[in-house]
């Protein structure tokens, strides 16, 4: 059911069916998100007025202590889930290690593991602009009973149950899969209800947008240097807008509707890339494989990518099928930067 003007709540409920080993849990986690984003999202709102309520480290009116919001929006997250004790653990990009949790019996018998960013591309909330919190659903493959271990989480991005963005841009968006295409739903602040405003969202094959930091451009790698030197160029269709806002979820969001790619390679200086495999790359490759877009390191598939530690960068090329196609032959001519 992807009926327009349906409300989120509508919307879980009547899609039960599509979640796999359904059993109402995944309904009420994705619930969990959807009610700590309505928090974030009030505070992220209010940022502006941190001069006049009082700024990170200082006490507010009520005598509690102000925090920076990724801080804020990370114990909100990680609340939300930990008190409705719907998920076994959760990591978070924020945290140096993962949480165990057990449910509400005092067992370990939750099947879900949450990985997660919860305010990512912070450093924009200074200057009011957008900023998402990147959320990735897997299985446990641990027994059930027992705490959540290390490799519930290490695991490859095929394996994800669901995965999903919340965009605090000029209005607030929840976006996510359950491996049934993208759905895209607006808050409606007034009544703090998101309805279905984005049905079946869906990359256009082609582009003409680029998104990377072009001031690192020296410090990339030369299959890199080659195609924005494409992109550039005057022929076809060319030469491409470049949008960068430098905030994965919004360049991301604006690519899968105007038809774009997102690049964050290796360089030398940061030699892995910036960005995490399990709580930015893999949700985002998830949805945009749903979205009929391509997620990859610039040589292979993301989402097929072994993970070997929780805060692991890899390079990320991500987008309009087509486009990233062209990146990666240009990639493929330079094999020695394959390996990072
Ligand atoms: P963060 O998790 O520390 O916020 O970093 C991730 C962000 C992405 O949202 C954004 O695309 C990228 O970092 C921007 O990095 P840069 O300033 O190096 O271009
Ligand atoms: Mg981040």
């Amino acid at each position: 059911m992807t009926q327009k003007h349906s409300t989120l709540g509508e919307f879980i409920i009547g899609n039960q069916k599509h979640f796999q080993y359904s059993s109402g849990e995944l309904s009420r986690l994705i619930n969990s998100i959807r009610l700590a984003a309505k928090v974030v999202n009030h505070e992220v709102n209010k940022a502006g007025l941190v001069d006049i309520l009082g700024s990170a480290g200082d006490t507010n009116i009520q005598g509690e202590t102000q925090q920076k919001l990724d801080v804020y929006a990370n114990d909100i997250f990680m609340q939300t889930m930990t008190n409705r004790q719907i998920v076994c653990g959760i990591a978070s990009e924020e945290e140096d290690n993962y949480v165990s949790i057990k449910s509400s019996n005092g067992k370990n018998d939750n099947k879900y593991v949450v990985l997660i960013d919860p305010l990512d591309g912070s450093s924009n909330v200074d200057v009011n602009v957008s900023v998402g919190t990147i959320f990735s659903i897997y299985r446990r493959v641990t027994p059930i009973g027992s705490p959540a271990q290390l490799e519930d989480f290490l695991q490859k991005g095929t394996e994800q149950v669901a995965a999903g963005y919340i965009v605090y841009g000029t209005s607030t968006m929840i976006v996510f899969t359950t491996g049934h295409g993208v759905n895209g739903f607006t808050l409606n602040p007034a009544i703090g209800t998101f309805y279905l405003s984005h049905p079946d969202m869906k990359f256009p094959e082609d582009g003409d947008i680029y998104s990377i930091n072009e001031g690192n451009y020296v410090h990339f790698p030369q299959g890199v240097k080659d195609y924005l030197k494409y992109c550039q160029a005057e022929e076809d269709n060319r030469p491409y807008t470049s949008r960068y806002i430098g905030s994965l979820v919004s360049d991301f969001h604006r690519n899968m509707i105007k038809g774009g790619i997102y690049i964050y390679p290796t360089s030398t200086r940061s030699p892995k890339g910036k960005l995490r495999l399990l709580y930015e790359c893999n949700p985002m490759a998830f949805l945009a494989e749903q979205a009929n877009g391509v997620a990859s390191d610039g040589y292979k598939r993301i989402m097929e990518i072994d993970p070997t530690e929780l805060h692991q960068r890899v390079p990320f090329f991500c987008g309009s099928k087509n486009m990233v196609k062209v990146a990666e032959e240009f990639m493929a001519k330079y094999p020695e930067n394959a390996k990072y």
